[in-house]
């Protein structure tokens, strides 16, 4: 295995080269490589000093991530790696660039000097992994750009951007060759023999007003008490202003070992690794690419249409919009416009952005202008005659190797694919709405992998988190909110309110839902509710417990998950969670309804289905969940290839 950081001899000057793909994430044996390599700077007298940099496309951006869930893990290695370096008597100088993340960060912190390229982006984002920093970011990072910034960037979990970075002093200098920037500041500091600035030994210049903030982030985090990494990062910032750095080292390592452990952190860890698995489509031939995209189509100016024309101007991607009603199309144009200007006037795009944006979608009532598209989504209404229609047409207008995505909720994807005559070229795109980051991509029986490939690139190209699904009604998300709506019309019937059904879906300590049934599927009313019960003779209780309207809303979608699973609609447990994380507002610190499953156990989840099975004739244990029960298994498990 090649080395993963060694030490490089440029004259008087030594250069640490980091090199661990793809994005120098800080694993063990990176540390141990990057320790070795330091031991051999400071045992080298006669260097003058010590650039840090990195191959590849980054600099560090983290600790690996995959490592965290080892017994044996522990930042300590890392942590004293970075004491030495911040101790060194010669100047050490950190060249950065891409995406330095958490304990890239770190990193930086702990040297001297800090060079960065312009375009490079600094962010802590553990806290999106239920974490905080854990190596001395919590320390470092307030000592440096105060407690106010420190806060926002770790309890924010957010990137910011080079200047900002410069600006807030994070980085001393910004340059076009930050590795050439780096070697001439630290030959200057050693030649200048300057004091080396350290960070450990400073106060957060802002120490004085920081009690308002710490005072708000302790309030903000007992009213999340779901999410513990935000008491933790309030108490270790809080550590970095009153007491000693030392004792502030051991508040954070002690907060960090006991949030690694922490349900919310693991299932946040889970959701991460789920979302890239998501995108690989197995079957592919080794080293396959995804088609080349540079002409999207869109036929169909209505709402669906207009959404992911923006979405693709938005990623620099022409687009020639297709409607037979010059009518749509104004609207289409008009809506684009307005999205655009919207953007400007918060000022996130420039006047000369949006209108090289607006120029990229092309609107035309003729679907043979289709003809150079290299994928063309079909955006008409769910409508079969007319999807058969259109594929038709589409199969005859696309040039050889285009794709067709026809823009299905519910239809069968198999029945259109046929219609075009080239199966193999179609698929169907389900985006559960345009807010969310969510595209379903639905595999017909001949869907080519390449095909699946080159959509799952392209969402990712324009902001979606992709996952592939089988064809069957409502493919993963819809056949699950079914479920959902239904059982919640059923505890309707029995007496439970809107109101209270609602209430147990959003509270963290039931699900924690962005928004309950009610608000996200049906409007049912109660009144409705008494009048459908008396007219089926429903006994409607006085009331129903919280937890059986948990059970009962949960435990379903869960049972229908393992039939999804059982039936190869959805590849992988993860991929499901994935629906529901990214496209139904089920909480990301849950890890979604299959780690959930896990989390309290298939036993008892099987246990609650049979009681409730033995009430009501229309509920049905999936064989798959009681025969995982019954070995003692988990869900999230499960592989095809182990039925
Ligand atoms: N650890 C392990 N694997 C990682 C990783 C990480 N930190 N970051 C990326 N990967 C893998 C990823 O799974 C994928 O693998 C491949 O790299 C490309 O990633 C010590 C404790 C850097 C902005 O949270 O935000 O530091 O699927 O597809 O879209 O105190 O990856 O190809 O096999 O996402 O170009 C803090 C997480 C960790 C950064 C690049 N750092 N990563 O985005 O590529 S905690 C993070 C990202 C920490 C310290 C604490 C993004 C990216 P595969 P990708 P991308």
């Amino acid at each position: 295995m090649p080395k993963r950081a060694e030490l490089i001899r440029e004259g008087d000057l030594g250069v640490l080269r980091i090199d661990n793909p793809p994005v120098n994430a800080l694993s063990p044996e990176t540390v141990v490589d990057i320790a070795a390599a330091f031991e051999a700077f400071e045992a080298d007298q006669s260097l003058v000093g010590l650039v840090i940099e990195c191959a590849g496309r980054t600099f560090v951006a983290g600790g690996d991530i995959a490592s965290f869930d080892q017994p044996s893990f522990s930042t300590a290695p890392f942590n004293t790696l970075l004491a030495r370096i911040e101790a060194a008597g010669r100047p050490v100088a950190a060249a950065l660039f891409g995406t330095v993340l958490g304990g890239g960060v770190e990193l930086a912190l702990a040297c001297h000097i800090r060079i960065a390229l312009p375009g490079a982006r600094f962010g802590m984002p553990e806290i999106t992994l239920g974490l905080l920093p854990g190596s001395l970011g919590t320390q470092r990072l307030p000592r440096l750009i105060g407690v106010e910034a420190a806060a926002v960037m770790i309890s924010g979990g957010k990137s910011i951007a080079s200047d900002e970075a410069h600006a807030l002093g994070l980085v001393d200098a910004l340059a076009d060759n930050p590795g050439a920037a780096a070697r001439e500041a630290v030959r200057h500091a050693a030649e200048s023999g300057a004091p080396l600035r350290r960070l450990s030994a400073l106060s957060p210049p802002d120490a004085a007003a920081a009690e308002a903030r710490l005072a708000q982030m302790k309030a903000d985090a007992a009213r999340r008490p779901h999410l513990p990494a935000l008491a933790a990062i309030a108490a270790s910032l809080d550590a970095a202003v009153h007491r000693p750095f030392a004792e502030g080292e051991a508040v954070e390592a002690s907060a960090f070992r006991a949030l690694l452990a922490s349900p919310a952190s693991r299932a946040l860890r889970h959701v991460f690794f789920a979302e890239r698995a998501a995108r690989r489509i197995p079957g592919l031939p080794e080293g396959a690419r995804p088609r080349g995209v540079l002409q999207v189509g869109v036929l169909g100016a209505g709402e669906m249409g207009t959404e992911m024309s923006i979405a693709f101007a938005n990623a620099n991607i022409s687009v020639t919009m297709v409607d037979a009603a010059d009518a749509a199309l104004a609207r289409a144009r008009a809506a684009i416009d307005e999205t655009l200007a919207t953007e400007v006037s918060r000022g996130r795009l420039s006047e000369a952005e949006a209108a090289l944006r607006s120029g990229l979608v092309r609107g035309t009532k003729h679907v043979s202008e289709l003809a150079d598209a290299d994928i063309v989504f079909e955006a008409v209404s769910e409508d079969m005659p007319l999807k058969l229609d259109v594929a038709c047409k589409l199969g005859v207008v696309c040039k050889a190797g285009a794709i067709i995505a026809t823009s299905a909720s519910t239809l069968d994807v198999n029945r259109i694919a046929a219609a075009t005559g080239r199966p193999r070229d179609c698929l169907g795109v389900n985006a559960s709405s345009p807010t969310h980051g969510l595209l379903e991509v639905v595999r017909g029986a001949e869907t080519a992998a390449d095909a699946l490939q080159t959509v799952v690139h392209l969402a990712s190209r324009i902001g979606k988190t992709a996952v592939v699904s089988g064809v069957c009604h409502g493919f993963i998300g819809a056949r699950m909110a079914e479920v959902y709506a239904r059982e919640n019309d059923a505890l309707q019937l029995d007496g439970a309110t809107p109101e209270q059904i609602d209430g147990v879906a959003e509270n963290p300590q039931w699900i924690g839902m962005k928004m309950g049934p009610s608000g996200m599927l049906t409007a049912a009313r109660t009144a409705l509710a008494i009048e459908l019960a008396g007219r089926h003779g429903v006994a409607r209780r006085a009331s129903i417990p919280d937890r059986e309207i948990f059970e009962r809303l949960l435990y379903p979608m869960i049972n229908e998950a393992a039939e999804i699973l059982a039936e190869g609609i959805a590849w992988r447990p993860g991929d499901i969670d994935v629906v529901w994380t990214a496209g139904y507002g089920f909480p990301a610190w849950r890890g979604g309804p299959v780690f959930m499953a896990d989390e309290i156990g298939l036993r008892e989840v099987v246990a609650r289905l049979d009681h409730y099975a033995r009430l009501r004739n229309d509920w049905r244990v999936s064989p798959l969940m009681r025969r995982l029960a019954e070995r003692g298994e988990r869900l999230s498990d499960w592989r095809r290839d182990k039925i």
